[in-house]
């Protein structure tokens, strides 16, 4: 979406001379100058420390704050604002997700064979912990989950990635939520992909838990989001201990304060808060059917021009992708491929992406990915088939 783009001051760097194409928005996305002004004008104007001082700065401050988790509350469509826990990352989120659960799971984890290491470690952890099964749900040649229906039986929680971040697959969530139901199983859902880049709307998901991060759909960097429904929040204990998210505290024992704070420790980023809800703003604007419409396009668009130059992994139909590609060219190392492409000023992620055993799985080590957001052009995608060009020429000299 051509428009967006003189919103976004970075877009007019130059990397090596040549114009910068930058497709890692899947590692983080770029942010838009309304953004950097919300950040800028908290620092500049409202500085203070929230929920705890009565002065002017400090109100003004504590009500940005909780104005950031109503937007956040409102673009996922959360019942209640308490459910929305302000964490640093999706990683956070999903270690506060597990750990949190410690006294309700039982007898199985189910997770994917496709989730990043953030969605797989704490639950490899908790299972140890806990001495708990851990199962995992197969994907077949093209990227598609199997159906989940045998492995839920006996399942706990099921954790699960709502996009991949290397095969692109858009997992399918209501299905997947419903016959979860029936077997009394609480799904966990890494958003960190698909929240950015798609409308998600937790009620009508029937998401019981959903983590994702802002620095990946334009917001700053060090702040997420955890959101549980509230009566799972209830019963969850807290992962961190200290600071505000107490009620009473003797010097012997301590009882917790209430919904959402109880999961909040420590000053949080406060100016983070401010940027992701400018971030929110800004997305709601655009729209996120259009952001969706747009990834869609471009992706329709890479997948055609790149499938007679790389090995593309992954489902072969956009529709059923989220907007990143990987990809591999025979054997010429991702990170050479990355190396090659920067000196022409294009911006590409390579290596494992956090998702070893699912790399393993395909029977590869690396990959290289190309990832697109709402300021990806048409003309990036040439750019990165210019080259790859160029890197097959390289290897065949
Ligand atoms: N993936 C990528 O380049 P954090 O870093 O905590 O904000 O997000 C972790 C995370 C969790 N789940 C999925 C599906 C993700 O893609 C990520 C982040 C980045 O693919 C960095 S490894």
């Amino acid at each position: 979406m051509k428009k967006y783009r003189k919103d976004f001051p970075i877009l007019k760097r130059k990397i090596n001379g040549k114009r910068l194409v930058y497709l890692d928005s899947a590692a983080t996305s770029q942010k838009p100058i309304q953004v950097i002004n919300a950040i800028a004008n908290f620092y500049k104007t409202f500085n203070a420390n929230i929920h705890r001082s009565i002065h002017t700065l400090g109100e003004e401050a504590t009500k940005a704050y909780e104005e950031a988790r109503e937007a956040v509350a409102s673009f996922i469509n959360a019942e209640h604002k308490e459910e929305v826990i302000f964490v640093r990352n999706t990683t956070e989120a999903l270690n506060i997700a597990a750990f949190g659960l410690r006294n309700i799971v039982k007898g199985k984890l189910l997770l994917t064979e496709m989730e990043h290491h953030s969605n797989l470690l704490p639950w490899q952890q908790l299972a140890k912990l806990k001495h708990l099964e851990l199962d995992f749900i197969s994907f077949d040649k093209d990227g598609y989950l199997d159906e989940p229906e045998e492995k839920l039986k006996g399942a706990s929680v099921l954790a699960i990635t709502q996009a991949s971040n290397v095969l692109g697959t858009i997992n399918p969530i209501k299905k997947i939520t419903e016959k979860a139901k029936e077997y009394g199983t609480i799904v966990v859902v890494d958003g960190a992909q698909s929240v950015p880049h798609m409308p998600v709307d937790v009620q009508k998901l029937g998401i019981d838990m959903l983590a994702f991060s802002a620095h990946k759909m334009l917001g700053p960097t060090g702040i997420g989001v955890l959101y549980a429904k509230k009566e799972l929040l209830e019963k969850m204990e807290p992962v961190m201990f200290g600071s505000e998210m107490i009620k009473e505290v003797s010097f012997t024992e301590a009882t917790w304060n209430e919904l959402p704070y109880k999961f909040e420790y420590g000053t949080p980023h406060i100016a983070g808060a401010v940027g992701f809800k400018a971030a929110i703003d800004y997305l709601q604007e655009v729209g996120m059917r259009n952001v969706r419409k747009h990834d869609e396009r471009i992706t329709t668009y890479a997948l055609k021009r790149l499938k007679n130059i790389v090995s593309i992994i992954g489902p072969k139909k956009a529709e059923d992708r989220s907007g990143l590609i990987a990809f591999t060219m025979g054997d010429i190392h991702p990170h050479d491929i990355a190396t090659i492409l920067n000196e022409e000023g294009i911006a590409i992620r390579s290596g494992h992406h956090c998702a070893m055993p699912l790399h393993r799985k395909l029977g590869i080590q690396a990959s290289a990915r190309a990832s697109f957001y709402l300021y990806t052009i048409k003309e990036d995608v040439d750019a990165l088939v210019e080259g790859l060009k160029k890197v097959r020429e390289v290897f065949e000299r």
